[in-house]
């Protein structure tokens, strides 16, 4: 990350400069939430991937703020619709400053994202981004739609996150690929790396949900099943667990009923559904390196590498 610190210290100047507006809420509320300490993953990508490609000019200052600003977007309309209560290590912006708020926010992020997407000037990047938030949203009603199944399968759960997850990551990184007028065979690689990561980061990212420290994560744990939400864990341990396992989660997911807590992570840690979900997670970060060999061997391929294991030991 040191070397694009520089980088990121430029995009924070834009995020800064584009975040005012004469309504004091919404600097109010955007401040809260962009300058919370989020790990700031998808710009990070974007300008080392520009870094990766030889892309110096500005627009990728723009475009980092670009992408963090619709995910700020979707983590605003993310926490009105799940009703959490605690995001980063505290309140989220629902908490605090209630539904409408919080929405109207996040439709000004969006908005204001897409008027920045035009100051670039390429229709392919209005495109790229256009379409990614458009399938962000999809995920988000066929997760809608999934919720409380029990039945889920694999493919249908992987369909959901590529959606609502890896889209932006993907389009994080074919956005630097696009800035830097690159071949479309090295757009293509791009968009598999980000596809690939952020499969693996969301992947566990549900993990964690079973597995993680509240203090570490600055979410509750259990979150997920308490929303009917079905993720790789709870769909592993339901084919390997017994008959009787089984009719506990299949309870569990159907009514949301986390009273059983303490039962549900034995099942999930007997099955070693855990370690079976980090296993797909593993290979989806092994995709995203191996999608890397076509970009020249630099720091900031090696940076890109690195980023895909890490993110198999992150805790939060
Ligand atoms: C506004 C385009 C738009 C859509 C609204 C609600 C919704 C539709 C989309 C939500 C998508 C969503 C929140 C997916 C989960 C992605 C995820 C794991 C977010 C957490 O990302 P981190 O850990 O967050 O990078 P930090 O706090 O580090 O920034």
């Amino acid at each position: 990350m040191a070397l694009i610190d520089d980088d990121m210290r430029g995009m924070d100047a834009v995020i800064e400069r584009r975040l005012s507006s004469e309504v004091a809420l919404i600097g109010q509320i955007s401040r809260y939430i962009v300058a919370a300490g989020g790990k700031r993953l998808r710009p990070a990508l974007l300008l080392l991937m520009c870094g990766a490609l030889g892309y110096k000019g500005e627009q990728r200052f723009n475009l980092a703020a670009v992408v963090e600003f619709i995910h700020t977007a979707t983590l605003l309309h993310d926490d009105v619709v799940d009703e959490s209560t605690l995001r980063r290590g505290r309140e989220t912006a629902n908490e605090a400053f209630g539904n409408p708020a919080s929405v109207l926010v996040g439709d000004f992020l969006y908005s204001r994202a897409f008027q920045m997407m035009v100051d670039a000037g390429d229709m392919r990047i209005m495109r790229t981004l256009a379409e990614a938030t458009n399938v962000i949203a999809e995920g988000e009603v066929q997760q809608l739609m999934n919720m409380h199944d029990a039945g889920l399968s694999e493919d249908e759960y992987v369909r959901v996150i590529r959606s609502k997850t890896a889209k932006l990551f993907e389009a994080s990184a074919r956005l630097a690929a696009l800035l830097a007028h690159s071949s479309p065979e090295v757009e293509a690689a791009c968009a598999d790396y980000g596809q690939a990561l952020g499969t693996a980061f969301q992947v566990i990212d549900d993990v964690l949900d079973y597995d993680g420290e509240v203090s570490e994560m600055g979410k509750n744990l259990g979150d997920d099943l308490r929303e009917g939400k079905v993720t790789l864990p709870l769909i592993i341990a339901m084919q390997r667990g017994t008959e009787v396992e089984r009719q506990t989660l299949q309870l569990a997911i159907e009514t949301g009923d986390t009273s059983k807590m303490a039962d549900i992570l034995a099942i999930v840690q007997r099955t070693g559904a855990l370690e079976a979900t980090l296993a797909t997670a593993a290979v989806q970060a092994q995709i995203a390196v191996d999608a890397l060999s076509i970009l020249p061997d630099t720091a900031y391929r090696q940076a890109l590498m690195q980023l895909a294991a890490q993110l198999l030991n992150r805790r939060a």
